[in-house]
């Protein structure tokens, strides 16, 4: 066997590919920048399911870990067709569930979704899901950062 060099023409697609490629490379490493500086993280994600396509709630600890207040300000699914954020006001013998635009996750602290309190209310499931899923839910913050966040599907019975 022997090789020959000779020099090359790219192509126009190959020259493409080659362009494409170095920016993937360059998307790549600036992804994985912003992910190292992400200021918020989930924990402890988990969605309350109910049967009969009953609305379901999902429940998450979020831990701010800059020394700026950051809010909470927009949930999306590809799991459901309506998530939004509640609040849970009693008012002596009565419960109501009111809408919040937005919620603090204050500086180097916490906040807590958990049932009696925040929850995300989950409606119109766009497949069918089942105690024992992970979904996927996008949360969105005032300094531009989303993230996606797997939550754990459990029964009703489940407490945490
Ligand atoms: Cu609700």
């Amino acid at each position: 066997m022997q090789t020959t060099i000779r020099p090359t023409v790219l192509s126009p697609a190959a020259f493409a590919a080659t362009v494409l490629g170095a920016c993937a490379l360059v998307l790549f490493g600036a992804q994985a920048h912003a992910a190292g500086a992400h200021a918020i993280s989930a924990t402890n994600a988990w969605v309350r399911w109910l049967p009969n396509n009953l609305p379901s709630a999902g429940y998450v600890t979020l831990n701010n870990a800059s020394d700026k207040r950051i809010d909470l300000t927009d949930i999306s699914s590809p799991d459901y067709g309506s998530a939004m954020l509640h609040r849970t006001v009693s008012n002596g013998s009565t419960t109501n569930m009111v809408m919040v635009d937005k919620v603090e996750v204050p500086a180097h602290g916490s906040l807590t979704i958990a049932p009696v309190g925040y929850h995300i209310m989950l409606e119109q499931p766009t497949r069918k899901i089942a105690p024992g899923d992970t979904v996927h839910l996008k949360l969105k913050f005032s300094d531009g950062e989303t993230l996606d966040t797997p939550f754990a599907v459990k029964s009703p019975g489940t407490a945490q």
